[in-house]
């Protein structure tokens, strides 16, 4: 087939599988992971991260997906099910989930590559010309269908996608690569204290997103010999790259938003304060990421809930939100709220003032309590008159974790709320 073909490209976005490993602790989000894996972390009031890999394979034309769970998998799951269980076989369209402990090794899955060893047998029985890795931890826009004709057409055998980051930020962080005029990837160092430079730019350098295509054969032939091999830690970034780039063609893709007029957008929400940066950027007038622009939904799972509603209380104090995202289900009475972002059924009480915070579905903030720079846990109740984020020593003394950038995450068992909460 050749590029004049009308149907070039949709020949190869169909016979690509994509397996999306969601299987990740993110540490470093702290409760937030507690009890759940990072890919099923809420993004944006209405998302999971995992919406984002998922909503770009589809709108790429990439549709059938395996989902690499392992870590504190079950809310990942149900929200699989819910929102991404309506694809139909005989369409050629599938999202399946492929659990850790299910498969034949009595290892959970080691590293990445291991996770996508120990399904090789699922992705062999699909029989696709390419194998697409895709990171679940990431928010970005982007058209697979780019990535993998670039794949084609250099004739790689991997094609890493990678972007621009600052050199302070990829280091100890990402995977960071060299690369030729031709964009073949010449050097690779998994998570470097000193990444390389740019040629052209000392302060910028080319970080690996963890999105990977593979002819299939090549990919199967790696892994194999990977798993043989005693020493490795059977991770992409850390043993397959560096091992294969001199004597294999390994090329570089560089990200640019599914949208032509958004700039190349990709966070990697790792740390509670990039959470709370990620989700804040969303209210600026014009956010580096449009969730409003219909040209590349994001799809996710929606319950059917009543619209947000603002309304006086009985003294006739003024509900309002202002510079905030309210989603479905939430009712601020009487309360003012200002640069929030708000999921689900929140419920503020009257006489209470919310401001510059996140907070996640299912909480209630009581009758006249005070909330700024605050990360609340889905389901918390917050008792009346507290005040949050006014006084680190303070909250701290309460047990609430405070962040570097003097955010504070409160959860459900800091507050001594049991676990139950209405689903
Ligand atoms: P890391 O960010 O360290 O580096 P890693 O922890 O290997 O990525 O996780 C990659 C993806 O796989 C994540 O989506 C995670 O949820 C998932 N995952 C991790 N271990 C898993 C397992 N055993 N089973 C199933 N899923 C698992 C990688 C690359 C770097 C690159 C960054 C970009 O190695 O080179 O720069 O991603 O974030
Ligand atoms: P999400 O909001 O991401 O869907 P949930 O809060 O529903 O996640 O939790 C996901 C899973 O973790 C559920 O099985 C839930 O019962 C369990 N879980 C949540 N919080 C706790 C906790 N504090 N102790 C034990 N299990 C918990």
């Amino acid at each position: 087939m050749t590029k004049a073909d009308p149907r070039y490209v949709s020949n190869l976005t169909r016979d690509t599988y994509a397996l999306i490993l969601a299987g990740g602790r993110g540490s470093r989000l702290h409760e937030l992971t507690n009890w759940r894996a990072k890919p099923a972390v809420y993004f944006g009031g209405q998302f999971r991260i995992i919406d984002f890999p998922l909503s770009n394979c589809v709108n790429s034309g990439v549709r059938r997906i395996g989902v690499v769970t392992q870590y504190k998998s079950h809310s990942l799951i149900r929200h699989l099910s819910r929102g991404w269980g309506h694809f139909k076989r005989e369409l050629g369209e599938s999202v399946e989930i492929l659990p850790a402990s299910q498969r034949y090794s009595d290892d959970w899955y080691q590293g990445t590559a291991d996770a996508v060893f120990q399904n090789q047998d699922i992705i062999r029985h699909e029989n696709p010309k390419f194998v697409m890795v895709l990171s679940g931890d990431h928010i970005y826009r982007m058209d697979y269908a780019g990535l993998i004709a670039a794949h084609a057409e250099t004739g790689a055998d991997m094609t890493v996608s990678c972007i621009e980051v600052p050199v302070a930020e990829a280091a100890n962080s990402f995977g960071v690569m060299e690369v030729d005029r031709s964009h073949r990837i010449i050097g690779f160092e998994e998570k470097p204290a000193n990444p390389k430079p740019l040629p052209d730019n000392p302060e910028m350098c080319l970080a690996s997103m963890g999105n990977y295509v593979f002819n299939s054969d090549f990919l199967f032939e790696q892994l194999k010999q990977d798993a043989g091999n005693l020493e490795s830690d059977h991770d992409f970034g850390k043993n397959i790259i560096p091992a294969i780039i001199n004597n294999h063609k390994v090329f570089a893709y560089r990200h640019r938003s599914a949208l032509d007029n958004e700039p190349p957008y990709w966070r990697d929400v790792g740390t509670l304060d990039s959470f709370y940066q990620a989700n804040m950027e969303l209210l600026q007038p014009t956010p580096p990421l449009n969730l409003y622009d219909q040209r590349w939904p994001i799809w996710s799972y929606q319950e059917q809930l009543a619209p947000a509603k603002f309304v006086f209380d009985d003294d006739g104090r003024r509900g309002t939100a202002a510079d905030a995202i309210v989603s479905s289900g939430c009712i601020i009475s009487g309360a003012t709220v200002r640069r929030c972002v708000l999921f689900n059924r929140v419920h503020i009480h009257d006489y209470s003032l919310v401001e510059d915070s996140v907070i996640l579905p299912n909480v209630v903030i009581g009758q006249g309590a005070q909330i700024k720079n605050a990360i609340l846990e889905r389901g918390c109740v917050i008792p009346e008159k507290m005040v949050i984020g006014y006084d680190r020593m303070q909250d701290k003394k309460r047990g609430f974790r405070v962040t570097e950038q003097g955010r504070v995450l409160v959860t459900r068992e800091m507050l001594g709320l049991n676990i139950g909460y209405e689903d």
